[in-house]
């Protein structure tokens, strides 16, 4: 029988590469928020890969941009974190965005590491330009074990991704039990699913000024009754937020829950209400208990 391998891939990037909509592709499940917003995702999120004789952990992780900002430095920690914590490193590329000269800092922090490159979003570009592009990155970054095309929108290219991680997974035991399928809480998910529809609906610096706090969460055994709202730092993006005769708040309510029962398999009432505080995105330590679990 062939031997067990078990391992940590982080998959790092620059923001809106794809990073998100390729966890939840691998491990079929919803674990982090997709949007086509950069900066979408705020903190490392694993989700587990399980088959035959192979468990991988994934870590999703922010996109990896510099910024004076409590919220960005508290993101940048969490890449850095898990680039630290990968037995592989994913150095995800958008195929469709130019490589910049300030990239190299990032190709340089997986130098020494078991590093992959996927180039994602092949499904927008021409095959010549693929090709071209894993020239040039062969060349100046030799360090790295090998360049894989995909497409995370449309599946293509994961299984020799999966193929690709296997060779450089260790061999080990089970790193979780089975049926555990992430490490965090379930009120962190439901806070995720509620910030998606806010990136999704909203546009300029809103999305990024707002957090979700999931007070309560109340089983009342046919209907869970969750209580939860949304941080903004002014009542005119509280106004923002509710929308029109509460048109938008409603509207990504009604979504949210409807990701929410899906995720919950229960039939669920939102309760989603708008807080101000002005301070959450001025002060280090309310940044980080907005943005934590
Ligand atoms: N065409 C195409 N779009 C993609 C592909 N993968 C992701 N996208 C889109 O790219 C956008 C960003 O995707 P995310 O998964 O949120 O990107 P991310 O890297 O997690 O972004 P941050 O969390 O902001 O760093 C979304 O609109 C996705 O639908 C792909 O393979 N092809
Ligand atoms: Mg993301």
């Amino acid at each position: 029988m062939q031997e067990f391998k078990s391992g940590t891939v982080s998959i790092i990037g620059k923001p809106n590469t794809g990073k998100s909509t390729l966890i939840n592709l691998i491990t079929d499940r919803r674990i982090s928020a997709v949007s086509d917003k950069p900066n979408t995702t705020r903190n490392k999120i694993l989700g587990v890969y399980n088959r035959d004789n192979t468990q991988i952990l994934f870590l999703d992780t922010p996109g990896f941009q510099k910024s004076k900002k409590f919220l960005n430095r508290i993101m940048i920690q969490s890449s850095m974190q898990a680039i630290g914590e990968g037995d592989i490193i994913l150095l995800l590329i958008d195929a469709t965005k130019k490589i910049l000269p300030e990239d190299d800092e990032l190709f340089r922090k997986i130098e020494g590491k078991n590093s992959i490159i996927a180039i994602n979003k092949i499904d927008l570009i021409k095959k010549s330009k693929i090709l071209n592009l894993i020239n040039k990155l062969s060349n100046e970054y030799s360090f790295v074990k090998s360049f894989v095309p995909i497409s995370a929108l449309e599946n293509q290219g994961i299984d020799l991704l999966i193929k690709e991680f296997m060779e450089y997974l260790p061999h080990s035991q089970k790193l979780m039990p089975d049926g555990i399928y992430t490490d965090q809480a379930e009120k962190f998910y439901i806070s995720e699913i509620i910030r998606e529809k806010i990136y999704i609906n909203l546009f300029k610096e809103v999305p990024y000024r707002t957090a979700v706090v999931i007070e309560e969460m109340i089983d009342k055994k046919k209907i869970i009754v969750i209580q939860s709202y949304i941080v903004v730092e002014s009542s005119q993006h509280k106004q923002i937020i509710l929308g029109k005769k509460g048109s938008m708040i409603k509207k990504i309510g009604l979504e949210s829950r409807k990701d929410i029962q899906d995720f919950l398999n229960c039939k669920v009432y939102l309760d989603l209400r708008v807080k101000i505080d002005n301070q959450w995105l001025k002060t280090k330590d309310k940044a980080f208990n907005y943005s934590s679990i």
